[in-house]
């Protein structure tokens, strides 16, 4: 093989030029780069499943960890933006970026590593070691959390440094190599790929399997409720088509929170602790919080993130055990305004103590619409105050609750410049027709929903592009604590139309016209929508 040729010049056959050897150093450099990082990632889950499966904790995948140190170092803009982006998907394309991120910068570093190897395995060493702070950043850390980031890093670091020595000096390269060295490479290559591929996935699924409270909370009996609420009559519901149920089914219900993998909390283990500025630290385990006189209530729960218009927002029937005789029980001290809720994953959100003993259903939630509350909306418990913002007073996956003051702490998001204090706004939307609809002229229903959560709904009002407000027809409320449906029928006449909504709340307050974003407490203005009426 010629050192070198010279540019232009014809390659005789069996020699290469240099762009061809350049091609086939970054071809090859960016395989194995991609490999390296291929096994490191599975690497990662093997470490994180054999955690779940010998140790207990919270196993970890590194690229998880990475993501949660991500979303909580990402200011708050940025949060609210991946919200209103991908909304419920925001982790699932959160963890993609950061794949594709790997990716990129480990073919870089692969092709780096033929001429500078000890500088790229310096690199790969780099990218374990932000594995690691990030697991160390992790608000519960244990073998889970590291071991998986050092078995990738390690990993990821052996495999860039050995197929690059081989592919360097053994004869596997055409034309001169050995036909034999490279079959073995190649086929070397192809099972390092297909050993990470079902050693990443398979880990996954084994981890899965493992670190899952699914039969924990398939078991749980939920007990006959102390107080149990008439079924809503029918006429809560306007029949219209597409007019979404007065209660949410919970596989629709939005979710919103910064964990990329669901807390997994065993219901054996749970212990909530009520602490801090009281008389009597309570402390209460599952089974205790199931003997308790259960009650069920209707709650409609909204995001601060909800622009107008927008959809997080749910309507469910709660069962869960009153939380102000609890903090009574506790003997809440004079001057302590806060409980900060602390979750199994380290969120913090700080509710006010008024707000839960003024005589509102304030309660530690266990069931939703008549099934145990579902992993991803808190299991085994949540908290739940009806008239508050959720990142004030809806901890899901509480384990903690400490009287404190709002001068003392700041939970997670208001240390991110959201309000210490954040009552649901009033509110209304329009959700059939939907924006951009193409109608038949005549009559049309249109219909919605409209909230001033704990203040009830006493009115909707539609407007006809530039016409008079006129009067919808409310259906059968049930609780101030919940959204109301309306809907209205409109003569639709042909052409171009503005389709706007408003409502009173339940003291008489009309809905503010006046546009507000969601930062620092929650969006404001009247939902419109277009259509089209041929
Ligand atoms: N542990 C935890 N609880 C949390 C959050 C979170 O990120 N982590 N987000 C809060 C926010 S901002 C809202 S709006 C509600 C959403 O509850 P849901 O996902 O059940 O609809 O949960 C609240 N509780
Ligand atoms: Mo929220």
């Amino acid at each position: 093989m010629p050192s070198s040729q010279e540019p232009g010049t014809e390659a005789d056959p069996g020699t290469e030029t240099n762009a061809e050897r350049r091609r086939v150093a970054w071809l090859l450099g960016g395989l194995i780069g991609l490999l390296a990082a291929a096994v490191g990632v599975a690497v990662g889950e093997l470490g994180a499943a054999i955690s779940a499966e010998f140790v207990s904790g919270t196993p970890i995948a590194p690229a998880v960890a990475v993501g949660e140190w991500a979303i909580d170092l990402s200011p708050a803009w940025l949060k609210e933006q991946a919200i209103r982006t991908f909304g419920t998907h925001d982790k699932s394309a959160l963890l993609t970026g950061i794949y594709i991120t790997i990716a990129v910068v480990s073919a870089l570093v692969g092709v780096l590593a033929r001429r500078h190897l000890r500088i790229a395995t310096g690199l790969a060493a780099a990218f374990g070691v932000v594995g690691l702070i990030a697991a160390f950043t992790r608000p519960v850390v244990g073998f889970g959390t590291w071991f998986p980031a050092l078995l990738a890093g390690g990993a990821t670091v052996a495999v860039l440094w050995w197929l690059t020595i081989w592919s360097q000096q053994a004869q596997v390269r055409k034309p001169a190599g050995d036909p034999a060295q490279r079959r073995h490479f190649l086929v070397t290559l192809g099972g390092t790929g297909a050993g990470a591929l079902v050693g990443g996935f398979g880990s996954r699924a084994w981890l899965n399997s493992r670190y899952t409270v699914a039969p924990a909370r398939a078991n749980v009996v939920l007990p006959e409720p102390a107080v149990r609420l008439p079924e809503v009559p029918a006429s809560a519901h306007p029949d219209v088509p597409d007019l979404e149920p007065f209660f949410t089914p919970n596989a629709q219900f939005y979710r919103v929170d910064t964990a990329m993998t669901v807390p997994q909390v065993d219901p054996r283990e749970w212990m909530l602790r009520i602490h801090g500025m009281v008389d009597r630290p309570v402390s209460i385990s599952f089974e205790d919080l199931l003997r308790m006189p259960l009650e069920e209530h209707d709650l409609t729960l909204t995001c601060v993130s909800n622009t107008i218009g927008g959809p997080y927002c749910g309507n469910a029937r709660w069962l869960g055990a009153p939380l102000a005789p609890l903090l009574r029980r506790a003997g809440v001290r004079a001057g302590a305004d806060q409980i900060m809720c602390t979750s199994f994953d380290g969120m913090t959100i700080g509710t006010p103590v008024e707000a839960v003993l003024d005589g509102r259903q304030a309660m530690l939630a266990v069931a939703m619409n008549g099934q145990t509350l579902p992993v991803e909306h808190g299991f085994p418990c949540r908290m739940l105050v009806p008239g508050l913002y959720g990142y004030v007073s809806a901890t899901k996956w509480v384990v903690d609750l400490k009287l404190t003051t709002f001068a003392a702490e700041s939970g997670f998001w208001v240390s991110e410049g959201w309000s210490q204090q954040a009552p649901v706004k009033t509110a209304s939307r329009i959700d059939v027709p939907g924006t951009g609809a193409s109608l038949t002229a005549g009559t049309i229903v249109v219909a919605g929903v409209a909230w001033a959560t704990h203040r009830g709904v006493a009115g909707v009002e539609v407007q006809v592009d530039k016409g008079p407000w006129v009067t919808a027809n409310l259906a059968t409320a049930d609780t101030p604590d919940t959204w109301r449906q309306w809907s209205y029928p409109w003569q639709a006449t042909k052409g171009s139309h503005t389709l706007t909504v408003r409502c009173t709340d339940g003291t008489g307050t009309l809905e503010t016209p006046v546009i507000q974003d969601t930062l620092p407490d929650g969006a404001t203005g009247y939902h419109s929508i277009q259509v089209t009426v041929g």
